[in-house]
């Protein structure tokens, strides 16, 4: 803290810098200039480790790889960005494994409420062969899915009122909070369930629907909040952590189909190193980002064991519907990769 009450506000924390790129060059097998649309801004880890993609690439053909990354969903959101590297008119895009359900269906395990309680729970579970799989079975569909990485824990905003129940979120007394959630049943039901109204929105209009009242509120990781500015429009954070999501790293399958085994072999390997270095970025936020929206005015809740029970009790019928469409033997694999980084 300054002198006067002032709090310090940086725009990024203290990050690691990025791993040294080695390897040697790989020939010469022709040149590409590669697009890749990405929802979250400039100041994302999103978009700082897909720079890292770039130039991992870059260097290693000595520039006949080019990525070119567009932030912002300005070439559009996550559902559409997929359907673009269906038609082939997208080269990559970075969505929430949430969005991408419609394609394959076990990526709604990640969608459940409280079912990673740990950063390395979920890390364990992303590298893990069960995780490759669902990466795999994106076979046939058009889209090449090249890696996991981290969005993270979920968390709480709005504009209406401080949240430290799920009766606050239902109001009771005033009407629930109208809540944006993404394309995803899950979520929907997440909220339903806590008495909310969720409303599914694409990210990029998130930011002015809540500016304009459109809805309360929003909930994405404190990174998110903070890199899309939500804070202006937000005055209350709620530490809740309901759901932890995964980024997946994609690539259309007709510009996959364009590359040499060469540089296919390069861009997974690229791909995996740059979601490394995300999920280094995206911890190194987390907390960071929190703080840093408190210091900018936002009252933030933070939620003790009991008032989390309250909270994973009231999304309990989600697990009653969506389990067994989920799969119960998926989630309890889940939960023993989880358990296992627990006693490690
Ligand atoms: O680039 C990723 C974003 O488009 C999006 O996935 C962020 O979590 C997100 C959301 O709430 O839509």
């Amino acid at each position: 803290t300054l002198g006067f009450g002032l709090t310090a506000q940086a725009q990024s924390p203290d990050l690691s810098d990025p791993p040294a790129i080695d390897g040697e060059v790989i020939a010469d097998h022709g040149s590409h200039t590669i697009r890749m649309g990405l929802g979250l801004a400039e100041s994302s880890p999103q978009y700082i480790s897909s720079q890292y993609f770039a130039d991992i690439l870059e260097q290693r053909t000595e520039g006949r790889i080019t990525i070119n990354v567009f932030p912002n969903s300005q070439l559009g959101d996550d559902v559409q960005m997929m359907e673009m590297l269906q038609t082939g008119t997208l080269d990559m895009t970075y969505p929430s494994s949430s969005a991408a359900t419609t394609y394959v269906s076990e990526l709604a395990a990640f969608d459940l409420p409280f079912l990673l309680p740990t950063r390395e729970a979920a890390i364990a579970v992303m590298q893990s062969d069960m995780a490759q799989d669902m990466l795999d079975a994106f076979e046939g569909s058009g889209i090449k899915a090249l890696t996991f990485s981290e969005n993270g824990y979920r968390q709480l905003s709005n504009s209406a009122r401080p949240v430290e129940s799920p009766d606050d979120v239902a109001g009771l007394d005033v009407r629930g909070l109208s809540v944006r959630t993404m394309e995803n049943p899950v979520h929907l039901a997440i909220w339903e369930a806590m008495g909310a109204n969720p409303t599914p929105m694409a990210f990029g209009e998130l930011f002015s629907a809540m500016e304009q009242g459109v809805v309360d509120g929003q909930e994405n990781p404190w990174s998110t909040i903070l890199t899309s500015n939500f804070h202006e429009v937000q005055d209350y954070g709620t530490e809740t952590r309901h759901v932890y999501t995964p980024f997946i790293m994609m690539m259309s399958q007709r510009t996959w189909d364009r590359l040499d085994p060469a540089y296919q072999e390069l861009i997974q390997q690229a791909a995996r190193q740059s979601a490394q270095y995300e999920i280094q970025l995206s911890a190194e936020y987390d907390d960071w980002s929190r703080d840093q929206l408190e210091a900018r005015g936002m009252q933030i809740t933070r939620l003790d064991d009991d008032q989390i029970a309250a909270f994973q009790e009231a999304v309990q019928p989600v697990y009653e519907t969506w389990a067994p469409r989920i799969g119960e033997e998926l989630i309890s694999e889940i939960q023993s990769i989880a358990e296992a980084t627990a006693n490690d």
